[in-house]
């Protein structure tokens, strides 16, 4: 169908109105805007008009959303948790809006049999304006030879206490040129910041510090740092200990830590 911008408002607003209360945010964005900077084999096969829809998770999300998905005991077999709450807050959220609509969704642990990702969702996040993605190309002279740099996004009101984690692809929704490609913010514009970003990201993540580039609004709370500065492999033990799983001498099928297959990213 040919969506006029007010369609366009109506999908996000639908969405948005389900997942911000669970520490969400969504942007719109047109396929076209992300093949456009990406070569043939990692392009969508979708036309440039087909609206797509990027979905990130703030910090909120682990109080809002994950904590009471867990003390729902929700959390089932052998996926991550965090994962798992995500796909559940998502499908839940496109089934009661578009039940029956073609909806192609991809989170950013997915891999597609070549084993690159279903979506590259840092591209996603610059092209719909909803962060910055700093790349090496993106800081002058560069001082660290041959060596490759990660890239990472910065998110206007967030710095890096965020985590990108879905595209929503309507394929039979084509949207014209009513719907304008907004510049992501450029929050970090010193070729020094830049420079300081890419190495902690690449070099300290560990530490945090890549998310303080710029002041957030707010950030992971303790416990939410607790979680992700676990490894993944302990972090079903850690939820034990925090009584959202049953312990494993009680439940046979409780899931097992050296099964479980993990992302673990935060
Ligand atoms: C694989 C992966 C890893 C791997 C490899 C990292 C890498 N970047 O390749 C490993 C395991 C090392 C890793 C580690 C981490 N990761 Co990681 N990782 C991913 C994952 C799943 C895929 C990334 C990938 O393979 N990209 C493919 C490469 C080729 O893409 P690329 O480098 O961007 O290149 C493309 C662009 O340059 C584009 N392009 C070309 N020209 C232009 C021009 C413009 C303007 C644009 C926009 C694009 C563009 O074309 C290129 C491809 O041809 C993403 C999630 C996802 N689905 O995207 C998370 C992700 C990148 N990771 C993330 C994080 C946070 C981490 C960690 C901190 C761990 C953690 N706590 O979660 C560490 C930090 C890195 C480190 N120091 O090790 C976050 C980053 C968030 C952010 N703020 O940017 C992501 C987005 C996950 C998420 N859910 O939010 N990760």
């Amino acid at each position: 169908m040919a969506a006029s911008i007010d369609d366009v408002e109506s999908i996000t607003g639908q969405l948005d109105n389900r997942l911000s209360k669970l520490g969400f945010e969504v942007y719109p964005l047109k396929v076209g805007w992300y093949n456009s900077v990406l070569s043939p084999s990692l392009r969508l096969s979708y036309p440039d008009d087909s609206l797509a829809v990027l979905l990130l998770s703030t910090p909120a999300m682990f109080e809002q959303a994950f904590l009471p998905f867990m003390e729902q005991k929700s959390c089932q077999g052998l996926t991550d948790p965090i994962d798992q709450c995500v796909k559940h807050c998502v499908s839940s959220a496109v089934t009661q809006c578009f039940s029956g609509q073609n909806v192609d969704v991809r989170y950013d642990y997915e891999l597609l049999p070549s084993r690159m990702p279903k979506f590259l969702a840092q591209t996603a996040a610059h092209v719909s304006g909803a962060a910055f993605y700093y790349q090496q190309p993106d800081v002058t002279d560069q001082p660290w030879g041959q060596k490759k740099m990660f890239g990472v996004c910065v998110h206007p009101r967030f710095g890096g206490w965020f985590a990108l984690r879905a595209l929503l692809v309507f394929g039979d929704v084509q949207v014209g040129a009513e719907l304008v490609q907004p510049a992501p913010p450029d929050c970090v514009p010193s070729r020094e910041d830049r420079i300081k970003l890419l190495e902690a990201f690449n070099f300290h993540w560990q530490d945090w510090s890549y998310r303080d580039i710029i002041p957030s609004v707010q950030k992971y709370s303790d416990k939410q740092k607790e979680y992700f500065s676990t490894p993944p492999a302990q972090r079903l033990a850690l939820l034990r200990t925090w009584g959202l799983l049953p312990s494993e001498d009680n439940s046979p099928d409780a899931p097992s830590d050296t099964l479980i297959q993990l992302s673990g990213h935060g």
